[in-house]
């Protein structure tokens, strides 16, 4: 496919409520839109990077400069076929996966649109609705916590995530755990932790935890496997597996019993896919992390956990959870048994509205080829 013109989209949207971790809270939540034009056809892709670099090293911000410096003048006029393609053109530009997948997301778009397939056919997913949770950000005190757990309970999620940090951790954990003794529940630390200060940990192995999300820094595969020999309860590594070379170190390590797969995070679907047929090679659970996508991030999220090896809820949650309005005209809903449906047209399958672009943007640039 021909890669006619590409256009970036700097998008700033409120979210429903602030979202807090142990790296930052978030009211708006930034990120870069991005459409590829080729051959009359018009494909989609979210670069998932926030404003400030918390997460991850990428912001929307450095997204914006490889984007327009680096990663876009490659591919402008370029015959581009399919995701392999693009990562062998994208090899040279190191790092900035979640830059990287924003394109790769739009590329999926284009080729699903042009075969008439959907992103979850292309991809091999089986399901056509997955398991879905919450993730509930850090809240002013235990009982506004179990109160907000309580909210999405009833709303009909059936497993809930707790954010923890240093001081807010055991507390807040058990409090959830004692008002509902039979929740799926599970805590993520977004690297709060070291291996000292990690002991306080200790007493979550009694809380009947399905997994404790990323406690130690993000490059420290290490240190997570002595850790998870001193836990029962799995280990997830989020932040740390940043390739499908970083997710056979973990598991040639034993440093996690399970992998959360965020696209993004690995530089792309193709490697997120990657990524999942390796665990699944050596029975590990894996599960689609989110990073509190538009519409368009979040269907490509649903498809990819339709694949067979996504055992585990994913953080896939309606659109109501996150915004009032999205910049896709479809909005994700909850079924009553915590699922949420893959979209089943080309593509992506979502029609995003334009009016919702130009009024979330803060910025848009257009590019084509000179
Ligand atoms: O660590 O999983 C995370 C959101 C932004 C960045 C990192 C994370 C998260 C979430 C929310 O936990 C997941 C979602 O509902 O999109
Ligand atoms: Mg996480």
């Amino acid at each position: 496919m021909k890669i006619d013109s590409i256009h970036l989209y700097h998008l700033s949207m409120p979210l429903v409520a602030p979202f807090e971790t142990s790296f930052g809270r978030t009211t708006d939540r930034e990120c870069i839109l991005l459409s590829i034009c080729s051959e009359g056809l018009t494909g989609w892709g979210e670069c998932a990077m926030d404003r400030d670099p918390g997460y991850s090293y990428e912001t929307t911000g450095t997204g914006w400069h490889i984007l327009k410096e680096f990663l876009i003048p490659g591919l402008l006029g370029r015959d581009v076929p399919d995701a392999a393609d693009f990562q062998h053109r994208v090899e040279g530009v190191r790092g900035h996966p979640l830059a990287k997948a924003g394109l790769e997301m739009a590329l999926w778009d284009l080729i699903g649109q042009r075969l008439g397939k959907s992103l979850r056919e292309l991809l091999g997913g089986e399901r056509q609705k997955v398991d879905v949770g919450v993730s509930v950000g850090l809240q002013a005190t235990p009982q506004e916590l179990v109160r907000r757990v309580e909210v999405y309970l009833q709303a009909g999620y059936r497993r809930i995530k707790i954010k923890i940090k240093p001081g807010r951790d055991v507390g807040d954990t058990r409090a959830v755990r004692t008002a509902f003794p039979k929740v799926r529940l599970q805590v993520d630390a977004n690297s709060a932790y070291t291996l000292e200060s990690c002991q306080v940990l200790q007493p979550l192995d009694e809380l009947d935890l399905l997994l404790i999300e990323q406690p130690l820094n993000e490059d420290d595969i290490w240190d997570h496997a002595k850790l998870q020999k001193l836990f029962r309860t799995p280990i997830c590594l989020d932040e740390s597996i940043v390739s499908p070379r970083h997710a056979r170190y973990a598991l040639e390590m034993q440093a996690c019993g399970i992998i959360n797969i965020k696209a993004g995070r690995v530089g792309g679907l193709s490697q997120a896919a990657l990524i999942h047929d390796l665990c699944r090679a050596h029975g590990i659970p894996v599960w689609c992390g989110g990073m509190l996508e538009t519409g368009v991030g979040r269907a490509s999220n649903l498809a990819l956990a339709s694949l067979p090896g996504f055992s585990l809820p994913g953080d896939i949650s309606a659109s109501d959870r996150y915004y009032l309005e999205d910049v896709t005209r479809e909005r994700f809903k909850l079924n009553p048994d915590s699922t949420i449906d893959v979209p089943s047209g080309a593509g992506l399958g979502v029609t995003v509205d334009p009016e919702m672009v130009k009024k979330y943007s803060r910025a848009d640039l257009a590019m084509e080829p000179d």
